[in-house]
């Protein structure tokens, strides 16, 4: 186990809810996003020449009269291209998973509706747009695959190199499996549909790369949540070193997961530059960030639930089919096996067996999302749920009965997941209670106009994903994270990691963890992240680990450098040691009978001692104040939370609204309440939106159909409930300071929680919804299909 420092005492600056340091620029219309960067002097405009066919071979491509529009510099294709950077490749050795290569622009064939099949490269972007338009590609449509059903049917590959359209295959079982299952009373079998969503960043995604050919150098403006793997994908894919490369990242406008890796643009963006020896400049319009950019979520899920007649879980299969898309460029088993390992949730299930397989199909490919495991915790409570209703049980009480209790910790999963500090059961009580579960399950009984449901979701959400995960999972990749903290002559604090926000608010998080550690004062430390050049080598945001990764490394940073301040405060005070000194709020304190006197000594008094008069310091000590530590948390740090929400439903138009919206949570120690808070909003909402409305629509012949806000309708504020919180903070004794990350079980509890509501309003009239997103016609056709019946 890591020795890692428990939570500070209360009081300190860990802890406080402060508000958000860069909501002051960014509420007035002063945040500097992608598009607000003014462009160098000859900065050509790029735009892509896109395929409108969900499968087609690319016979010829001519852009001899997009040449001729005036202000057309370049015109480059599969071709040039391919030749300079080398194609994105998936190839981790995990047993059961093809390898999959995507070139940056497809010669042979397109793959999906949206694919980049060419580059203009212009003076103006009006002038690109127009030349654009101008490329005649002699397309050859081929068949497409437009879902599961068809790539496993159709003879048609998505892929030649993936026979049979199935990338990845992975199953598992404990021994006991078969016999749990000999012994039950009743096996109850439920489907899930979960569908394709995108992310929809309100900035979507862009980039200004520069190539400077004196220094041989390579600056990208573009917004990152993880500038170092970002740099180094682009040094790999463009033969460079990674010193050629500037990565800068200006505010990001939102990411959920969009933006961690460089996309075929991005590289295409890189080699014109250096290409062309000018600045250019991409803007991804929203129809194709909608349609080509990245999506998430589409699964078919199985699950098989062997339990006794008093309701209790003797052992549980799931089978998960996912829809990958046209080019899995993301190890395509990592996130379904997330989905696996983690389905039996905040339950104790000793017998369980998954089956995993992953296709690819004529769409946009699959990434990572915010919470990519988000289908987990309604199919494990949609389950629970449907066990409840077959055994004629609450579902409150099956919950009860089978979920794991504070006895039970440290908790080993089947799959060997270890749970360290969950408490399922804390939250689930304090869900229910505050929701009012007794007195709705008595007003459902009731006779009513509309239908009322009750959905309860417990969720379990890994964060933070350690080493050790990836090294389990066989991805190439370190969940370290390395921090940095310099204290300059003035007592100034600069500290800096690898993390690269997108809303979460690091300004103010990472600076109170920094400040925490140190002992510094708030206000004379500043975060400087999502330069590659200023942050050291770190792994960037994403998975939740922005607080227990980066947050405890930058804790861990500052209480190393604390111990350094406070040897030489110890020197400058004539003591022999430094027992009985510490530094808080950036004041050496010293304990005089047991309590705290002020020696009068600041950190800026110190820092100037270690910069400009070293000889003052005690023998030996190096000269300066700074330091650099690495952090690695355990594989995963488990967080859980409770959803509960009633809605009611409309019979007559399948209207659905959310009457009462409940989370209780435990995120361990929290950095910062406020944005813990703030973050379990919008993950919320995120959740929400996804399974009420949004969805990625593509027809059956593979045409996408959700290319503008007029067609991927997301949830506005009037769309949703308030959120009552309440916070059960557990401590977790393998993370700094007790820290759990906490970003995304949000989205997986809204999810849980509303589709269980409204299969619990539906149920009374033998309605069921197998699939989302929970639109009033879907509501309405299950309805209408019940009363058929
Ligand atoms: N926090 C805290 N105390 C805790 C846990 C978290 O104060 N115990 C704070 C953290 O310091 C951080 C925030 O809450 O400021 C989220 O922390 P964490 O749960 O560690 O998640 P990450 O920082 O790693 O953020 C990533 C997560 C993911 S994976 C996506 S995707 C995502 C997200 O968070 N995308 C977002 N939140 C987003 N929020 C916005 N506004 N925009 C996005 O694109």
């Amino acid at each position: 186990a890591v020795s890692v420092p428990p939570p500070p005492e209360p009081g300190g600056v860990l802890g406080r809810p402060l508000r958000r340091r860069e909501d002051r620029r960014l509420l007035m219309g002063q945040g500097r996003f992608l598009d607000d960067i003014a462009a160098p002097p000859g900065c050509l405009h790029a735009v892509f020449v896109r395929s409108p066919h969900p499968h087609a071979r690319i016979g010829g491509i001519d852009s001899d009269a997009a040449r001729g529009v005036a202000g057309v510099v370049a015109v480059l294709t599969g071709r040039e291209l391919n030749a300079l950077v080398a194609p994105l490749r998936m190839a981790p050795p995990i047993e059961g998973l093809l390898p999959m290569e995507m070139p940056v622009l497809p010669v042979e064939a397109a793959r999906l509706v949206g694919d980049p099949v060419a580059l203009v490269l212009a003076e103006t972007r009006i002038a690109a747009e127009d030349a654009a338009e101008l490329v005649q590609v002699a397309w050859d449509p081929l068949p497409a695959i437009a879902s599961i059903a068809q790539a496993k049917e159709a003879a048609a590959l998505v892929d030649p190199a993936v026979p049979g359209n199935r990338v990845s295959h992975q199953v598992f079982a404990t021994q006991g499996l078969d016999a749990a299952f000999a012994r039950a009373d009743r096996v109850v079998e439920t489907r899930f549909g979960q569908h394709r969503q995108t992310h929809v960043p309100m900035e979507p995604r862009g980039v200004l790369a520069i190539w400077d050919a004196g220094r041989e150098h390579l600056t990208m403006r573009v917004g990152t949540q993880a500038p170092h793997p970002y740099r180094s994908a682009v040094a790999a894919r463009l033969g460079l070193k990674e010193f050629q490369i500037t990565v800068d990242s200006p505010e990001m406008g939102g990411g959920f997961g969009q933006k961690i890796i460089p996309l075929r643009e991005d590289l295409c963006l890189a080699a014109a530059s250096r290409l062309l020896n000018r600045p250019v400049r991409w803007r991804e319009t929203r129809g194709e960030n909608l349609t080509a950019a990245m999506m998430a979520r589409e699964e078919i899920v199985t699950t098989r639930a062997a339990v006794s007649a008093d309701g209790r879980l003797l052992g549980l299969t799931c089978a998960i089919e996912a829809d990958f898309g046209a080019w899995a460029f993301f190890p395509a088993n990592y996130m379904a096996r997330v989905v696996a390992m983690i389905l039996p949730g905040p339950y104790r299930v000793k017998e369980y067996g998954y089956d995993v397989q992953v296709w690819l199909t004529n769409k946009c490919p699959a990434g990572p999302m915010r919470a990519p495991m988000a289908v987990t915790s309604w199919i494990m409570e949609g389950t629970m749920d449907a066990i409840a209703r077959e055994l004629d049980l609450d579902p409150l009480d099956v919950r009860r009965i089978n979920s794991i209790a504070d006895a039970d910790l440290p908790f080993i999963t089947a799959t060997g997941e270890r749970y360290d500090a969950l408490t399922p059961r804390a939250t689930l009580d304090a869900a229910a209670d505050t929701l009012g579960y007794d007195a709705l399950r008595a007003q459902q009984a009731q006779k009513r106009e509309t239908l009322l449901g009750i959905g309860l979701c417990t969720v379990v959400e890994s964060t933070t994903y350690g080493s050790a995960f990836y090294r389990s999972a066989g991805i190439p990749g370190s969940g370290h994270e390395v921090a940095t903290v310099r204290v300059e002559p003035s007592g100034a604090v600069i500290a800096s990691c690898g993390l690269m926000g997108s809303g979460q608010g690091y300004e103010t998080t990472l600076a109170q963890a920094a400040a925490a550690g140190l002992g510094a004062a708030f206000d004379d430390l500043v975060i400087q992240i999502g330069n590659s050049d200023i942050a050291p080598y770190g792994m960037g945001s994403r998975g939740s680990r922005g607080a227990a990764a980066g947050g405890g490394a930058l804790y861990m940073a500052g209480q190393r450098l604390k111990a350094k301040v406070l040897a030489i405060a110890a020197a400058m005070l004539d003591l022999n040691s430094a027992d009985g000194l510490d530094l808080r709020e950036g004041r050496v304190l010293r304990q005089v009978e047991g309590a705290w006197a002020d020696t009068g000594l600041t950190l800026a008094q110190v820092a100037r001692t270690a910069h400009l008069d070293p000889l003052r310091l005690p023998p030996g000590m190096e000269p300066g104040l700074h330091t650099v530590l690495a952090f690695d948390p355990p594989a995963m740090t488990y967080t859980n939370s409770t959803h509960a929400c009633a809605v009611e439903i409309e019979p007559a138009t399948g209207a659905l609204r959310i009457l009462r919206y409940v989370v209780a949570e435990d995120s361990g120690t929290r950095i910062n309440p406020l944005v813990v808070e703030g973050q379990t909003h919008g993950a919320t909402a995120m959740g929400l939106s996804g399974a009420m409305m949004e969805h990625a629509a593509y027809g059956e012949d593979g045409q996408a159909l959700a290319g503008s806000f007029m067609d991927y309708a997301l949830a506005r504020a009037a769309d949703l409930p308030d959120f009552t919180l309440s916070h059960h903070d557990t401590p977790n004794p393998r993370t700094p300071a007790g820290i759990k990350g906490m970003a995304e079980g949000g989205t997986m509890g809204g999810i849980g929680a509303l589709m269980n509501a409204v299969n619990d309003a539906l149920a009374q009239t033998g309605a069921h919804l197998e699939s989302q997103p929970a639109t009033p016609a879907r509501i309405w056709a299950a309805l209408q299909a019940a009363k058929d019946k």
